[in-house]
């Protein structure tokens, strides 16, 4: 065992949380095979939406229609302009862009966007999900999986060969949320769903979602839901959850991930970037978690107001494991304070982060991004504990900082 001095807890901590692998419990990445499924590279990640949100209100003379009337490479150079070089880049997105092309070894410098997108041209996807995977020292991301979405489907259906860096994430919310869009799709793929959800309806819901994991062997079944869901709730999703999420996630061992407050297209003209956020009733996340005790849930709430909430309830039921400072909340302020408060609660037996990217490059900032904070919080309780007569060891630092970046997650999918 070594000891740490005092002194030296916080760069050996900010050491280990830097060169420690990441495992991404939540992205919107694929593997290779998916082809244009995974977007990378310089025009993709300046278009991020987040970044069409930004520059949908730093200039009105472009309308959103025009803006998506535009090519991608149009877009990407309206946006550089707009947003890097007409105004500061010091939103935590336009950073990320400066970071991720930085790290990848593009020079910013001369702020010149067709000079960065020279620099990438020529590489081949496989080169850059190497370069960015070893960048952003992950090792691995979580994909997020559609069966009904009509590019993915037939990849699982042909079959690929896996690359381990990708794990797969059953994602339901055409099922739960899209019903009544997806009814035809459905019966196309041999699955008699209508939303009347008689006997018959939940039995072919549950097939569908059961034959699906089996296919995908996905680590979660995932949905986003709005801030107005409740549990129990006689509707078409709760129906659906209950009478077939929750026995096809007993039955198989899966855990559930909830990803609650999303008030969707608040400004439709804006599409993907025009999603809001509401508050979650977290009460309904643990009578998800009492009632279910055979049932593990991932939770991630989007209104920093449910952030404690969430943080006490998860102390209350250990098949709630809170996950990641989602979307609006990756902010560098927000991801601290929210961070803080979830070890005071909860110690390590949390996952601090999840990355949410849409782009392979933007695996690099964002944990760039996150892992000093996540350090810096860490650090200064082991400061606290050696105060108090504790001999901090680095063993200790390394443990927790795995079960932190993956091993928590991992044990909660194991667990039985
Ligand atoms: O963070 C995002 O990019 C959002 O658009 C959503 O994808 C959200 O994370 C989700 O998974 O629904
Ligand atoms: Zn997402």
């Amino acid at each position: 065992m070594t000891a740490v001095a005092h002194d030296q807890i916080r760069n050996l901590t900010s050491q280990i949380v830097s060169e420690t692998p990441v495992l991404d419990i939540h992205t919107h990445l694929y593997a290779a095979p998916f082809g244009d499924l995974l977007l990378w590279g310089p025009d993709e990640l300046v278009t991020y939406h987040y970044l069409i949100a930004e520059v949908s209100r730093t200039d009105s003379s472009v309308s959103p229609d025009q803006f998506y009337g535009m090519s991608k490479q149009q877009q990407a150079e309206h946006i550089w302009q707009k947003l890097f070089i007409e105004h500061g880049p010091v939103s935590e997105a336009r950073r990320g862009v400066l970071t991720a092309l930085t790290a990848l070894g593009a020079d910013v410098s001369a702020k010149d966007y067709k000079s960065i997108r020279e620099f990438f041209a020529g590489r081949s996807v496989e080169e850059h999900i190497d370069a960015v995977f070893a960048a952003a020292k992950c090792r691995a991301a979580v994909m997020t999986n559609d069966p009904l979405d009509d590019l993915e489907r037939p990849v699982w259906e042909q079959g690929f060969k896996e690359d381990p860096r990708f794990k797969a994430a059953l994602r339901i919310d055409g099922l739960l949320v899209f019903l009544e869009k997806n009814v035809d799709r459905l019966k196309s793929m041999g699955y008699e769903i209508s939303p009347a959800l008689g006997a018959s309806d939940l039995a072919e819901a549950r097939r569908f979602l059961s034959d699906w994991a089996k296919r995908m062997n996905p680590l979660y079944l995932a949905v986003s839901l709005p801030d107005s869901f409740r549990y129990p709730e006689d509707s078409i999703t709760g129906k659906l959850i209950t009478e077939a999420v929750l026995p096809v996630c007993s039955q198989m061992n899966i855990p559930f991930a909830l990803m609650i407050g999303v008030k969707r297209l608040i400004n439709p003209g804006l599409k993907l970037a025009g999603d809001g956020v509401g508050r979650s009733d977290v009460g309904s996340v643990a009578r998800l978690c009492e009632q279910n005790p055979d049932v593990k849930f991932l939770v991630t709430t989007l209104a920093l107001e449910n952030q404690h909430e969430v943080a006490v309830t998860a102390r209350k039921f250990p098949n709630l494991l809170p996950f990641g400072c989602w979307w609006f909340l990756n902010n560098p302020s927000l991801i601290e304070q929210i961070t803080r408060m979830r070890m005071e609660l909860l110690g390590t037996s949390f996952v601090p982060q999840h990355s949410d990217c849409r782009v392979l490059d933007q695996l690099v900032y964002k944990w760039t991004h996150s892992r000093p904070i996540i350090a810096q919080v860490l650090a200064e309780k082991y400061e606290l504990a050696a105060g108090a007569g504790w001999v901090v060891t680095e063993e200790e630092i390394r443990r927790d900082v795995k079960d932190l970046l993956g091993e928590n997650f991992l044990r909660f999918v194991e667990t039985r």
